[in-house]
């Protein structure tokens, strides 16, 4: 059930704490109620006028929560009046905001000596290349939030691992090996919430206590609810419309080729799927092979805590030829340049 990928430490630290076959809600959880905990905030408070996200746990928005954007300080008023029971502040870009304003990761944090190996912070990042706003660039977050909040089912973006420390308080953790998920529906999506439903036992479910960092690896679906009030610190189609504009696009240009006898619709359209990746996601296929390029050149982890060069070359190998099937290799120049700067790399 578990990926061989992972260590035995990383093994034993998932399974050591787990719940597996309980099949009723955590108990703990049940006795808490909001009240029980309020930290003292007033350390948050160097960062009141940064604008943070901010969701409704107690208001679901399809597969999300009601989000809205507001000043940190105006979340940390209600909590301390008694009021925002479900509110929680997430995805925060507390550190991308402080390197903005000239301060450093390390004011707030450093990482655990094991996760330095991470080629979606800095120092090479697209957020450090400077080409897109922190929001979309950049995985640092930081979660905050009153007991009872949670976050739903779901899996990490672009199919990243993470890691995630308690700073204060403790969480629940639901998470549920890869392939589990077909088994993990509900109507035409994801499940929501988990809690108290017969799939908690396809899972592992642990507590994180205060001060833990857990390890969510790659392709693990989880879902996470706060059992005190928690400061946590993590480092992660409109079918129809789309084929509107894929149509409009093939209506414009009918059969005309580029010089090199590529069909110039399928290239307009790449580059706007290509584009839409970009603003949406934060990046697509040229900000991939880019950020694979860069830590290439720039290791951010020194050799003894990274995996063996073979080993990262066989892994980024492995991905290179798959993409190099595809259309994308072909129809998007400025990744295909790249890949092919990979390759030379790559090369004995
Ligand atoms: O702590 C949370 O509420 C969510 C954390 C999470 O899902 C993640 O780090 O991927």
């Amino acid at each position: 059930m578990v990926p061989s990928r992972l260590s035995d430490s990383e093994r034993a630290h998932l399974l050591d704490s787990s719940l597996a076959g309980s099949s009723r809600p955590f108990p703990v959880y049940d006795e808490l109620s909001y009240d029980d905990f309020l930290p003292n905030l007033d350390a948050l408070r160097a960062y009141a006028d940064q604008v943070v996200p901010v969701a409704d746990t107690s208001a679901r928005e399809f597969s999300e929560f009601e989000r809205s954007d507001r000043p940190l300080g105006d979340v940390l008023d209600l909590w301390e009046q008694g009021d925002g029971k479900s509110l929680y502040v997430k995805d925060w870009h507390l550190i991308a905001e402080l390197c903005e304003r000239g301060g450093a990761a390390k004011d707030v944090y450093e990482p655990p000596a094991c996760f330095l190996d991470d080629w979606l912070s800095p120092p090479f990042s697209l957020f450090s290349a400077g080409e897109m706003p922190a929001s979309l660039a950049d995985f640092r977050f930081v979660y905050l939030g009153p007991g009872g909040t949670f976050t739903p089912l779901h899996r990490d973006v672009y199919g990243s691992y993470s890691w995630s420390a308690n700073v204060v308080g403790r969480k629940v953790w639901w998470l549920f090996p890869p392939g589990t998920e077909t088994q993990l529906q509900e109507g035409s999506g994801l499940m929501f919430d988990v809690r108290g439903t017969e799939k908690e036992q396809l899972g592992v479910k642990i507590v994180q206590e205060e001060g833990e960092v857990i390890f969510v690896p790659s392709g693990w679906h989880h879902q996470v609810v706060n059992i005190d009030f928690e400061m946590t610190l993590a480092n992660d189609r409109v079918k129809e419309a789309i084929e509107d504009v894929q149509a409009d696009i093939k209506a414009r240009l009918g059969n005309s080729t580029l010089p090199d006898g590529t069909l110039e619709w399928e290239a307009e359209w790449a580059a706007e799927v290509e584009g839409l990746l970009a603003r949406d996601a934060g990046w697509g296929w040229e900000g991939f092979w880019a950020c694979i390029l860069g830590n290439m050149k720039r290791p951010p982890a020194s050799p003894d805590l990274s995996p063996s060069e073979a080993e990262r070359n066989g892994f980024i190998r492995e991905v290179l030829d798959c993409f190099k099937s595809t259309r994308e290799y072909t129809l998007l120049p400025r990744a295909r340049e790249t890949v092919r700067e990979i390759e030379a790399l790559l090369a004995p």
